[in-house]
């Protein structure tokens, strides 16, 4: 951010991400098995939390809070029999939640949760919320001298089961879909209200393939920590992924987050493993590969074993993948991504990846 430009809303990074879930359990021994994820963190019964279960898991900086209601008629329960488990809370790690509040709220942002002061005897955190896209909602957390594991409420949390970490060092970017048309409204919210900028954008001629179109706008933060590409559906010849995501997520969501790792060969290779499954480009994609990209690091045919994708920028180049749906619905799903160099999203793999997801979506029969 230039020094003569003021920062509205300084965020120092992503605090966590929250997943309502149907079993937070399970969920947790999915991210920690599959993932790698280090136990944290839970609040629940034998904290004396009645009404939630939330167990709180961490690799690098990326903390994951998968929360599940523990009776029937609750918002958790409504969340999730609409949209599936799914992102609902991106939490902004911020020094002052109360002015980050009034200030968006004074901008125009709908308040989810005025400023809550919790304390215990690790200290003192602050928390604030507002309402975004679909039914997500963005926590400013202020942790003043905190010193707990995580938050007021939530005790350490430690199994005796333990995997390995996968390298998973912190969010890259979290991506949006939003509805037909309303792409630009969620562009000026984020540079209205929370002061971001525009740093990339994408129209349906560069990303639409035979079938899926769609429009992507990327915005970051002052200090560049925080990047949320915003995509809409754009008309094509048959259903684009986004509509696709609308349609079982019933709204807008969270599409994919990604995650960096400072070496995607040894964490994709892991996660293969132990059982998570990525989309696949056809074998073409990597003869074509040193033509496309130059000279890199990395060895071709370990790249195409694995079906890593890569790009290049003017500023370096990128290594990415992505996962299937993470559930049953084709709705959320997790991007590794390396950059060596390269700012941008892997626009030179716009083509193959979005060929090779509508071969998913035959499959699904949704195309
Ligand atoms: O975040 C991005 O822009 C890239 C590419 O439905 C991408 O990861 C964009 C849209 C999409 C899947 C991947
Ligand atoms: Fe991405």
């Amino acid at each position: 951010m230039n020094s003569n430009t003021e920062d509205i809303l300084p965020i120092n990074g992503t605090d966590y991400v929250e997943l309502y879930v149907g079993n937070a359990l399970q969920a947790a021994y999915y991210y920690q098995t599959a993932w790698g994820f280090q136990p944290l963190a839970f609040s629940g019964l034998e904290t004396g939390n009645t009404e939630t279960a939330s167990y709180v898991l961490r690799q690098g900086k990326i903390t994951l809070v998968l929360t599940a209601p523990l009776h029937k008629g609750t918002y958790i329960g409504e969340f999730v029999d609409k949209h599936g488990d799914g992102v609902r809370t991106v939490a902004f790690w911020v020094d002052d939640a109360e002015k980050a509040y009034y200030d968006t709220v004074g901008r125009g942002a709908k308040s989810f949760m005025e400023p809550v002061t919790e304390q215990d005897a690790d200290g003192t955190v602050v928390r604030s919320g507002i309402h975004t896209y679909g039914d997500v909602v963005h926590l400013f957390v202020e942790r003043k001298d905190y010193n707990g594991v995580f938050l007021p409420g939530f005790k350490a949390w430690a199994p005796a089961y333990e995997v390995e970490p996968l390298g998973l060092e912190y969010v890259d970017h979290m991506v949006g879909n939003v509805g037909w048309n309303e792409m630009n409204v969620w562009v000026k919210f984020y540079e209205d209200v929370l002061g971001f900028k525009q740093i990339i954008s994408f129209d349906d001629k560069d990303i639409s393939t035979d079938y899926t179109a769609l429009m992507s706008k990327v915005m970051s933060n002052g200090n560049g920590r925080i990047k949320f590409p915003i995509n809409e559906p754009a008309e094509g010849r048959k259903k684009s992924q986004i509509e696709e995501y609308l349609d079982f997520n019933h709204g807008p969501g969270v599409q994919h987050i990604a995650m960096a790792t400072d070496d995607v060969v040894t964490t994709v290779r892991e996660l293969r493993r132990r059982g998570v499954e990525f989309l696949r480009v056809p074998a073409t994609y990597y003869e074509s590969l040193t033509e496309r990209v130059g000279n890199i690091e990395e060895e071709i045919e370990i790249l195409g074993e694995l079906g890593i994708l890569v790009d290049r920028d003017d500023e370096g180049y990128l290594l990415q993948i992505f996962t299937k749906p993470l559930e049953h619905r084709p709705t959320l799903f997790i991007e590794i991504i390396q950059r060596k160099g390269a700012k941008s999203f892997g626009k030179g793999n716009f083509k193959a990846l979005f060929e090779a997801i509508e071969r998913e979506q035959a499959l699904r029969g949704t195309l």
